[in-house]
């Protein structure tokens, strides 16, 4: 059954594939499944019928037959529970990769998700710029912890995992910056995961889309 996961219509990164809806499209392309998706504008997804999907009136979601989920990590477990590619058969090395999905979503990505925010909705405030120093440091913490982990090792934990799926997908909110280059062993591995054959279909497709729509707005 092909799944339908929903994204926005009006891509608000204007096609830096940034929104969480990424990871989705990303997984399933590395385990070959084909999937439709759903554009839907900012009211819609505060409607009742999206609301269904996901309480929390957010993207993305993701629809198999009588199936709906929510939350971006949930939905790439699932994904990875389904096909193989994305965890190990080994009992151990998967509960290892499982830790580095949480781990990216619980101790990475809510510095750098913070410090995006900031920049996004708090540029305007009094106490802007004397914030924005700490929460990149908060970052620079993880990042520091994160680069003394991988080494010189491709991945986080033996073969690509979803954990690197979702902690690629977290550290490249920092592309924009010079903080991921302060790690050049995390830039380089950002770089290697973006080179993936998967990667690479998942963003020309929400490229393609926001091409096509852009301006529409
Ligand atoms: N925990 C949920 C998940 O992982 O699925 C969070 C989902 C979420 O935050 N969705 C956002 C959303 O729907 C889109 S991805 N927002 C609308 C709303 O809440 O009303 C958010 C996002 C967009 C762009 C960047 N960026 O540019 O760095 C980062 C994150």
């Amino acid at each position: 059954m092909t799944p339908t996961i929903t994204a926005f219509a009006q891509s608000p990164d204007r096609g830096k594939a940034l929104a969480r809806d990424m990871r989705i499209r990303w997984a399933l392309e590395e385990v070959g499944q084909p999937y439709t998706v759903r554009r839907i504008s900012f009211s819609e997804m505060k409607e009742p019928g999206h609301l269904g999907r996901n309480p929390f009136g957010q993207i993305p979601t993701y629809e198999e037959g009588d199936l709906v989920l929510f939350e971006s990590g949930a939905i790439v477990l699932h994904i990875a529970e389904c096909h193989r590619g994305l965890l190990p058969d080994d009992a151990q090395a998967r509960a290892r990769a499982i830790t580095w999905m949480f781990a990216a979503l619980n101790t990475v990505e809510p510095p750098i998700f913070n410090r995006t925010i900031a920049l996004v909705m708090e540029r305007d405030k009094p106490w802007h710029e004397e914030r924005l120093p700490i929460l990149e440091d908060r970052v620079r913490v993880r990042l520091g912890e994160l680069s003394g982990h991988l080494g010189d090792a491709d991945w986080l934990d033996g073969a690509f995992s979803a954990g690197d799926l979702l902690m690629v997908t977290t550290l490249r909110w920092l592309s924009a910056s010079k903080l991921l280059g302060e790690y050049p062993n995390l830039a380089a591995y950002v770089a290697r995961a973006e080179a993936r054959p998967a990667f690479k279909r998942a963003f020309e497709d929400q490229l393609a889309v926001f091409h096509a729509h852009a301006g529409a707005a």
